[in-house]
């Protein structure tokens, strides 16, 4: 197993480590009790949209095995796990008539959570849209921000009283720009306007949500999960720096600076005014949605030159020779460290949770083992970058590993594994990969420092 000479003691004594997951990469049992059917039901059977045409049917299987997957949550030591709720388990068809047996489902998996003395962070929107939702627009249409909000009024009557941590959206920027600009996620549209007419609605709908939260789930703190970029600029030209900030303007502040300013980043306006949606009063509030804290997912940076033909004048480049992991992801543990300092710095964000955090590997299963040395190597490194910022001051409550298992990982289907644990789809084991072993030593490790300290 790795070595680590991680600095732990840096760390809050009372930092929550964690594993998250998200409902339609685990659940399976999609057409169970009631559930409707979800943007990614039909962009999986949306032929050459998803490799090999895999789905979540399936997927972990964890609607029947979430008792056991608890249970193995327990045993490696952590202190606190992120899911989703699925809302069409909630709105079949997403708004209207509520199934009570997608409620019943989250009711007793956070009972299970809590029993387990594990601290619940549950995230209200991690991707499936109800597909009728979608038929009748999508996220580029204003009054789905009224559905969402009375959907997380409906979760939070019921688990309001229960959820300590709670997620309004995860990952504004693959939501709207995978789902509405490149397409290479669902719905799978490419529309500027329509990507800046989402962002519209789903900042809209954080702020309504915020509203039910406090209504809802007074006791709990919430926030929001971005996967903001680390754009670097490919050069030191001065224009590719320019071409930096503007691509952090484009995918960042487009939900930053509504969050915090209530405003949209002044550069959109010059380059592609007539994209820009219309904000009615009330609309951006930074003071109902001011989040709690800040969910932070990070796994690479992305590098940026200026290109004047484009009417958002830049273009994404490959990044430096380097290491990637099997996504063809480069790894920069130190962009963890200069984005939070950065967020902090920029928007005076208070706290943080690194929410995600993980890499995909080819994972070998020989004699019952992985032996994922890579995994680890990104592990240690990216906690290490958390410890750096730690340092010079930032406050970051917890760190939430990318995944407990493997799982469907959207586009890439099975194909790519992020998991601590090896899941071995047609048994549907989940086998601990050396990663498994290393992060519950650092958990068991900073606990031990922490009882140390005291005495
Ligand atoms: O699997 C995804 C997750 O759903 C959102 N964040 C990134 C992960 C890895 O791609």
């Amino acid at each position: 197993m790795t070595h680590h000479s991680l600095d732990l003691k840096v760390l809050p004594k009372d930092f929550l480590w964690g594993v998250a997951t998200a409902a339609y990469q685990i659940e399976g049992a999609t057409w169970a009790n009631g559930r409707g059917c979800s943007i990614w039901d039909t962009y999986c059977r949306t032929p050459g949209k998803v490799y090999e045409a895999h789905n979540g049917d399936v997927a972990c299987d964890h609607y029947h095995r979430w008792e056991e997957d608890l249970d193995l949550m327990k045993e490696l030591g952590i202190d606190s796990y992120r899911f989703s709720v699925a809302w069409p388990r909630i709105f079949p068809r997403g708004c209207g008539e509520v199934e009570p047996r997608g409620l019943d489902f989250y009711d007793r998996l956070v009972d299970g959570i809590l029993r387990r003395g594990l601290v619940p962070m549950c995230t209200l929107y991690h991707w499936d849209l109800p597909q009728e939702l979608e038929d009748r627009g999508g996220w580029p249409e204003r009054d789905v921000a009224d559905h969402f909000a009375d959907y997380a009024e409906t979760v939070l009557r019921r688990l309001g009283d229960r959820l300590p941590l709670i997620v309004t959206f995860n990952e504004p920027y693959c939501i709207c720009f995978n789902g509405y600009y490149n397409g290479s996620q669902a719905p799978g549209r490419k529309n500027l306007r329509l990507t800046h007419h989402a962002a519209h609605t789903l900042n809209r709908a954080h702020v309504l949500a915020m509203d039910r939260i406090r209504a809802y789930a007074p006791g709990a703190k919430a926030g929001i999960v971005m996967n903001t970029t680390l754009a670097l600029p490919a050069t030191d030209r001065p224009e590719d720096r320019v071409a930096a900030e503007l691509l952090m303007d484009w995918e960042d502040r487009l939900f930053l600076d509504p969050l915090f300013r209530g405003r949209y980043p002044e550069s959109l306006y010059r380059h592609v005014p007539e994209s820009m949606p219309e904000i009615r009063e009330g609309d951006l509030d930074p003071v109902r949605g001011e989040p709690d804290f800040f969910g932070l997912n990070y796994y690479f940076p992305s590098y940026v030159v200026a290109d004047p033909t484009r009417p958002i004048p830049l273009r994404l480049v490959d990044a430096p020779a380097g290491p990637r992991t099997a996504m063809g992801w480069c790894i920069v543990p130190s962009g963890l460290t200069e984005l939070l300092l950065r967020l902090r710095d920029e928007y005076a964000i208070e706290t943080f949770y690194i929410t995600e955090n993980g890499s995909a590997w080819n994972d070998v299963l020989e004699d019952g083992a992985v032996h994922d040395e890579e995994r680890q190597k990104f592990l240690v490194d990216h906690l290490g970058a958390v410890i750096e910022a730690v340092k010079q001051g930032v406050d970051v409550r917890g760190y939430y590993a990318w995944s407990v298992y493997d799982n469907f990982e959207w586009t890439f289907g099975f194909a790519k594994r992020f998991g601590l644990y090896y899941t071995d789809y047609p048994t549907q084991r989940r086998i601990p990969k050396d990663s498994a072993r290393l992060y519950k030593r650092i958990v068991e490790e900073h606990r031990t420092e922490n009882l140390s300290q005291r005495c």
